[in-house]
């Protein structure tokens, strides 16, 4: 069978409103396999293949994004805001294959369209405003439903730990090729355990996030480009708004793409960084604790250095997690991360809230 008909097999398990017609590869994620489907009624989907190896517990997934998803549609006045999950013919929220694969099906928000770089700081702004507003939506969220869908997912101590056995095993020969990024991100491994300190003195509150909030994870507008919707629900969980800050900023205040290869190319542009940060604040600013506003800034440098460690170790094991589509690139992404931090310490003192 060629892949359309087997995809349009599996979307027939849905409830979709008339016969697939078109289903094909869909956007830039780097872990779950997308698809755009259209069925004879028009109406248009996103159809998903949620990534097993990254998320051990798969239904736990899927039960934690239907409870935000619910609790989000109550307090939002535009259905358009918060993605749909459609059902399937059996009223589930997901469906599962004979292979033990795990399906599911999003309504494609219309008139949407996902940007990879903040062109103007009007995006940014609108980034920051959507992820401020996601944030203070989940606040009266019960946190004890959720289940850590990807345990230590922002453990920077722990991804160093991960970093260090990929270096020792080195099973596919690549940390030779890695000196100075390795070099780099050990010289700097203990001041990265700051937030998880703060965290676990109980400086830094624990609050619902949704931790990884790179613009492509938010739907803007195609006209307008004003912010629509929060996507991509699947690390919703208790975290801290430091690092959801940082993960933003790390992203789209680069002047260049997370896996560019040409490293002149990569730097911190301030307008960027004013702009998020008063789109967050405006937004949040006042229920966030002294603490939380003191270490905003030691948000961005330590997730930088944090991706750079996944990307890195990434590489070093043989690109098993992160998805590329040409060799090197998870390479050329921990350069890219090395280069932003490198980027925050020059500019440390502008950084200052
Ligand atoms: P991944 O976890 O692999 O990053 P995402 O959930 O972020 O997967 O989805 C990948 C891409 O698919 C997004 O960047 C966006 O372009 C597109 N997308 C996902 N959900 C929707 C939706 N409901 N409507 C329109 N586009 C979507
Ligand atoms: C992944 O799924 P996606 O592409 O939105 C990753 C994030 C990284 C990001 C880097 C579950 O995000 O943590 O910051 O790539 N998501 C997961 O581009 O690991
Ligand atoms: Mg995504």
């Amino acid at each position: 069978m060629s892949d359309f008909a087997l995809l349009s097999q599996l979307a027939q398990n849905f409830q979709l409103d008339g016969k697939p017609l078109y289903c094909d590869k869909y956007g830039n994620g780097n872990i779950n396999d997308t698809y755009l489907l259209l069925d004879s009624s028009g109406r248009v989907y996103i159809l998903q293949k949620l990534n097993k190896s990254v998320f051990k517990d798969p239904e736990a997934v899927m039960r934690n994004q239907a409870e935000v998803i619910e609790f989000l549609k109550q307090k939002v006045s535009a259905k358009k805001e918060v993605a749909s999950l459609v059902p399937t013919k059996y009223n589930a929220l997901w469906h599962v294959e004979p292979d033990g694969e795990y399906w599911r099906l999003y309504d494609f928000i219309q008139e949407s369209v996902c940007l990879e770089s903040a062109a103007s700081l009007f995006v940014f702004r609108e980034c920051a405003r959507a992820f401020g507003k996601f944030q203070a939506s989940l606040s009266d969220f019960p946190a004890e439903k959720l289940v850590e869908t990807i345990p230590r997912f922002h453990d920077t101590p722990f991804r160093y730990t991960n970093l260090h056995e990929a270096i020792d095993k080195d099973p596919v020969g690549r940390v030779k090729e890695c000196q100075r990024e390795i070099n780099f991100l050990l010289q700097r491994e203990k001041e990265c355990s700051l937030l998880m300190d703060l965290k676990a003195a109980g400086v830094l509150p624990l609050r619902v996030t949704h931790n990884d909030t790179k613009l492509s994870n938010i739907l803007f507008n195609k006209y307008t480009r004003k912010a629509m919707c929060i996507i991509d629900l699947d690390t919703v969980m208790p975290g801290l708004s430091v690092t959801d800050y940082g993960d933003a900023i790390r992203y789209g205040a680069s002047t260049a793409a997370e896996d560019e290869v040409d490293l002149s190319k990569v730097k911190l542009s301030l307008p960027h960084f004013v702009a998020y940060t008063e789109g967050f604040l405006s937004v949040i600013g006042d229920s966030l604790t002294s603490f939380e506003l003191d270490h905003l800034r030691d948000g961005t440098r330590i997730i930088t250095l944090e991706l750079a460690t996944r990307f890195l170790a990434d590489y070093l094991l043989g690109d098993v997690y992160f998805k590329i589509t040409r060799p090197r690139q998870n390479l050329d992404r921990t350069r890219t991360q090395v280069k932003m931090a490198e980027e925050f310490e020059e500019h440390w003192n502008s950084l200052e809230i």
